[in-house]
């Protein structure tokens, strides 16, 4: 089954949006296996964006997700990587379309309010990252048969 990490960014938590957005993914049937409210290091903020290094954004992004209380998440799924992504919506909300959590919640591209893993091996290395594996708890998810 895959596996995906999700985070409420420091805006989202800001202004209250983390029961809506994780409703959302409960909504659709996803399991969520870990959680937690976090302060994102420098350092973890600067691996996880390494991608993003030599963009001119780089250095507000990671002062971004470092300026507060980030809500991260695990959650397990057929597809979440792709299904979770289109239920963020794109990465600028101008172009994420209403529905989506950009689309409904967010104005700026630098406070999209979500963050969300782009591939399944992007999934792994984040979930990684973020979270020790005694944080994710593996349980029995009844409501899969009838997904
Ligand atoms: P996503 O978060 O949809 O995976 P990304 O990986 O391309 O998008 O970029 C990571 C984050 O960086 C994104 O959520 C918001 C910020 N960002 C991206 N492009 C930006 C830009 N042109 N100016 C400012 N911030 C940007
Ligand atoms: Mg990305």
């Amino acid at each position: 089954m895959e596996r995906t990490l999700l985070m409420v960014k420091p805006d989202g938590v800001q202004r209250g949006l983390i029961g809506k957005i994780v409703q959302r993914f409960e909504d659709k049937g996803f399991q969520l296996i870990g959680a937690k409210l976090m302060q994102v290091s420098e350092e973890l903020a600067q691996t996880h964006y390494a991608e993003h290094a030599s963009k001119p954004f780089y250095g507000e992004l990671v002062d971004f997700i470092t300026s507060g209380p980030v809500f991260a998440m695990v959650w397990q799924g057929e597809q979440i990587v792709a299904l979770s992504r289109s239920m963020m919506g794109k990465t600028r909300p101008p172009e994420a379309a209403p529905g989506t959590i950009r689309g409904d919640f967010a104005v700026r591209t630098e406070s999209n309010v979500i963050h969300g893993s782009d591939l399944p091996e992007s999934a792994e290395r984040e979930i990684a990252l973020f979270f020790k594996p005694e944080e994710l708890v593996v349980y029995d998810h009844v409501i899969q048969k009838w997904l």
